[in-house]
């Protein structure tokens, strides 16, 4: 029986040590910035370039605002098929109106535009973006086959008034309506840039999101978190109570 207890034990302690691999926008050849096309002001034209923190996400249904974040992970170091259920970590430092949908996409693997800086990014350089049918610094934007769609996830808003949000507020992404892991896996060259668009803004949800970038000095950095198959957890699990049943029969 004691020996039973001690087996179960550490696989309870093994599952416990596959801990959560965090790879964050700061790690390795990763970077963050956001990039506008928009009509407020010439500080939002397609030229401008923002690299700065409090990444906005922004886009009322075309006419006057479109903003977007590009987030590149560096992912060379994972040698072990990734997970189904890994999750992109983001940090909210301000919110306005009500819940929000972010669609995600991906950039193809291999694409030219895998290399951007994030010190010279804007909407006239990003990969996978065009100008629009309706022209530049209008608040459209377009969107070319480079980026493939991956899923989405919700902002939860705060109400109609705009806050900043100090430190940022974690939020996780759910697998489910997210799946990241097929992406991730076809990856060939540890590069992979996430692309977060308000695509279903409207003007009476005026799509205000912001998300701190590696440059937050509060941290909240945007990252990849990877963690063991919930399934792989359940089979230690059951794996050491059939060695604690066998034990107690005999
Ligand atoms: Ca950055
Ligand atoms: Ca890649």
């Amino acid at each position: 029986m004691k020996k039973a207890v001690f087996v179960f034990m550490s696989l309870i302690v093994l599952g416990t040590a596959a801990q959560a691999l965090i790879i964050t926008t700061a790690d390795g050849n990763g970077a963050d910035a956001w990039i506008s096309n928009d009509g407020q002001s010439s500080s939002y034209w397609a030229d401008k370039v923002h690299n700065t923190t409090g990444m906005h996400v922004r886009y009322n249904g075309g006419g006057s605002r479109f903003r977007a974040a590009l987030l590149r992970f560096d992912i060379s170091s994972i040698v072990e098929p990734i997970a189904a259920n890994a999750q992109l970590q983001l940090g909210q430092t301000y919110t306005k109106g009500s819940d929000k949908v972010i669609d995600v996409y991906g950039l193809v693997d291999g694409h030219a535009g895998e290399a951007w800086d994030d010190t010279t990014l804007c909407y006239n350089n990003a990969p996978g973006f065009v100008t629009p049918d309706q022209g530049n610094n209008l608040g459209w934007y377009a969107i070319d086959s480079s980026l493939v769609w991956l899923g989405t996830f919700i902002i939860p808003g705060t109400g109609s008034s705009g806050a900043t949000i100090t430190p940022p507020k974690t939020l996780l992404t759910d697998p489910t309506s997210l799946p990241l892991a097929d992406f991730l896996n076809a990856d060939t060259n540890g590069l992979v840039t996430l692309v977060l668009i308000n695509a279903q803004g409207t003007t009476s949800n005026n799509s205000e999101n912001r998300f701190a970038s590696e440059e937050d000095a509060n941290g909240g950095f945007p990252a990849l978190v990877l963690v063991p198959e919930p399934m792989s957890m359940l089979l230690l699990g059951l794996g050491g109570l059939l060695i604690r049943r066998r034990t107690q029969r005999g």
